[in-house]
Formats: structure tokens, sequence, C-alpha cells
């Protein structure tokens, strides 16, 4: 069972799409919304949305071609770093140039206790799907990282899942691990949805199938694919440290970290076309542009 949300004329409309493929309007505003309205009426989300359905006619058109929005507006979004074997590989390359022999940083938080988290979008910052990513000016290696995104409630909880795009300047980072918010915060520098998939309806998280596709003038340039079942730590644990003497709010997006990581000779380029798939959860689409492109 998965939540989204599309545009109709100028109105933003909240639907789900049901195992069978069948589609339908919520009459609910938001995600959390109907989360909340689930908890007073003593019913799990996926129960109580099944009952709002039940005399509904369906949406005509297939969900996805529906001018579909982000899933929610989440207030901030947050990430994982080095939780896969794959980036910690990718972030010892960029930082020692290709020494890999040498031990860094990234080998010592894959193995410590504490994860790297880190503040990574805020809702002005994230698109949706079909949207503009940006690129930035002063970096000339920058790559998409396609994540399993959690979207938490104000205690935590996971609610559902949806797909995310943590776009990243390799050479920002690798120059000074402390430009790390400069090589992941800037302009449209995030992408979630276009599905948040509810946790109930998932049977093992750590078992989906994510891939990251870049296209260029219509030709596949990147085609990495990985399974979530290589995530080093457990989402619980990442959600502790994350809620640990923090405040957390209604909709808050936890991007899990990357494993999948283009090869190192690899740039996006402006008019890139961006497709990150994580089976069951969704297909976020977007293209790279220069954020002066935008104007
Ligand atoms: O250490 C930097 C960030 C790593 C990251 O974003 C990831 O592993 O996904
Ligand atoms: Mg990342």
């Amino acid at each position: 069972m998965r939540i989204f949300r599309y545009r109709e004329d100028s109105r933003i409309i909240l639907g789900v799409l049901m195992e069978d493929g069948a589609a339908y309007r919520l009459n609910a505003p938001d995600l959390m919304t109907l989360v909340s309205e689930a908890r007073k009426a003593g019913a799990t989300t996926e129960a109580y949305v099944q009952s709002l359905v039940l005399d509904l006619p369906p949406i005509q058109e297939a969900a996805e071609s529906l001018p579909l929005l982000t899933p929610l507006d989440a207030p901030e979004v947050w990430a994982a770093g080095v939780t896969y074997q794959r980036s910690r590989e990718a972030r010892n390359y960029e930082a020692t140039a290709g020494k890999l022999d040498a031990s860094t940083f990234y080998d010592k938080v894959y193995d410590a206790d504490r994860p790297e988290l880190f503040m990574k979008s805020t809702a002005a910052r994230t698109v949706g799907p079909g949207e503009r990513v940006c690129l930035r000016s002063d970096s000339s290696w920058q790559v998409p990282e396609a994540e399993l995104g959690l979207v938490l409630d104000r205690t935590g909880a996971i609610i559902g899942y949806t797909t995310g795009n943590d776009m990243s300047c390799r050479d920002i980072e690798g120059e000074n691990p402390l430009y790390l918010p400069q090589a992941k915060i800037y302009r449209n520098s995030c992408a979630i949805g276009p599905f948040v998939r509810l946790t109930g309806t998932v049977t093992d998280p750590y078992n989906l199938a994510i891939a990251c596709r870049v296209y260029r003038d219509g030709v596949k340039v990147v085609d990495e694919s990985a399974n979530t079942g290589q995530l080093k730590r457990r989402l619980e644990e990442l959600v502790e440290y994350l809620k640990r003497d923090n405040a957390l709010y209604d909709g808050t997006v936890l991007l899990t970290g990357t494993c999948l990581v283009p090869p190192n000779h690899f740039t996006l380029a402006s008019g890139d076309r961006i497709e990150i798939e994580i089976a069951g959860i969704g297909t976020l689409v977007n293209t790279a542009v220069y954020a002066h492109e935008l104007e």
C-alpha cells in the first residue's frame, strides 16, 4: 500500500496505490494526517486507509502516469553515511586519491557504534519526481546517491519507506570532510518519492533491490544495482541515534546511506536523467541541471 500526492489543476490530491494496482483518491490532506486519524480510530494506518477506499471508485489513470509530487512535505531530511561497504570504498577513494591502503575516518565510522548522521535537506531544498535536481557550479565530480528513505513520525516510529536521492559532490567532500555540508546541501540537492510504502506492507526492508541508472542524450551511462541486505546497520539503530537528545518532527525523512556509487570516472552533466528504483517502493526520476539553469 503506497501513498502518493499528485497535482490536479491547482490542487494537491492525496492518493493510495493498492497492491492490486488500483489507485484511489484519499479524503485527507496529507500522509501524517492520515497516520494521526488512524491512531485516533485505534487502527493501523493500513487498515484505516483500506476502510476509506472501501466504496470508492478507482482513479481512471495509472498512478505512475499522474503528475506526481513529493509524497509529503518532509520538514527535515537527514541522512546516514558509510552504512554500506560500497560507500566506504568510494569515500576512501575520494579522500585518499586512490591510495586505498590508507585507513581513514570512513573506515572508523563504518565500524564504530555511532553512525554518521547529517542534516541533508529542508522542505524547500527537496524536490519530487519529475523535478530538476541541481548540480553545483564549483564541483566537477558529482553523483546521485540512491538511498532507501525512512518516513518517521515525531517519536521516531517508521511510518513507511520512500526512494531518495542524496546528490553529492565527491571532490568537495574528498578535499576536506569539513566541507560535507557544502558537498551535500544546496539548492535542489535532495529528491524523494514518488511513493511512501506503508511499513506494514513491506515484508522485509533488508531485502529490497535498488538500482540507479543515468541516461545522457538517451544513452544509459550508469547502470548500478545492489540490495538493502548489504546494509551494515539496523534501521532502528539509525533512528535511535537520530532521536537521541534531538527533536523530530512528523514526516521527517531519514535516508539510510547509499550502496550504489557510479564508477569513479563518472560525473553528472546537465540534462542527465537519473532513475532510482527500489523494488516495491517506487522509481524516482529527475533531471540534473545547474542551479542557474532553473531561472
Ligand atoms: O561520508 C559522507 C557521506 C556518505 C553518504 O552520503 C552515504 O554513504 O550515502
Ligand atoms: Mg548518501
